[in-house]
């Protein structure tokens, strides 16, 4: 296990999350509200099995996988797509590939210092969030 993401993680930084969800589709009154939110994240981490739970006032999200396994993404309560999803290591970064209807769309998450990262991409949209543990 090169690393241990497991904690609770707080928002603290989000650049250009509305560029991202335009690109998700996420219509004018759910970005107005989502781009308010300060989500937390849970993760549980279990050599290469994850449990990531964000959650917020308005909405929440939990995703379960292996890394290397691929599985069938149901984004409900976010973009409400399906696509196939597969989270590989590249060194110490965990990356997820989300092959489905939208072109180029998929996450990394890496470790910084204290620091919790999280890029979210779409079409040509890049969302890069900073979080902090609770
Ligand atoms: C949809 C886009 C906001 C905005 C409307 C609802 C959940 C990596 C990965 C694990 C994500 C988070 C994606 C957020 C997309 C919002 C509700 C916000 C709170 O995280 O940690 O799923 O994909």
């Amino acid at each position: 296990m090169p690393v241990d993401f497991s904690g609770t993680w707080n928002l603290v930084s989000n650049d250009n999350f509305e560029g991202y969800m335009v690109a998700l589709g996420i219509d004018f009154a759910t970005r107005k509200v989502a781009k308010m939110l300060k989500p937390q994240k849970v993760i549980k981490q279990d050599g290469d099995s994850f449990y990531i739970h964000t959650t917020s006032t308005f909405r929440d999200y939990l995703l379960e996988f292996k890394v290397g396994e691929e599985f069938d993404e149901d984004t409900k309560g976010l973009d409400n797509r399906k696509c196939k999803s597969l989270v590989t290591w590249e060194n110490d970064k965990l990356v997820c590939v989300q092959t489905g209807e939208k072109k180029n769309r998929g996450w990394t998450h890496w470790l910084e210092g204290d620091d919790l990262h999280l890029e979210l991409r779409c079409e040509n949209q890049v969302c890069r969030q900073v979080f902090k543990r609770a």
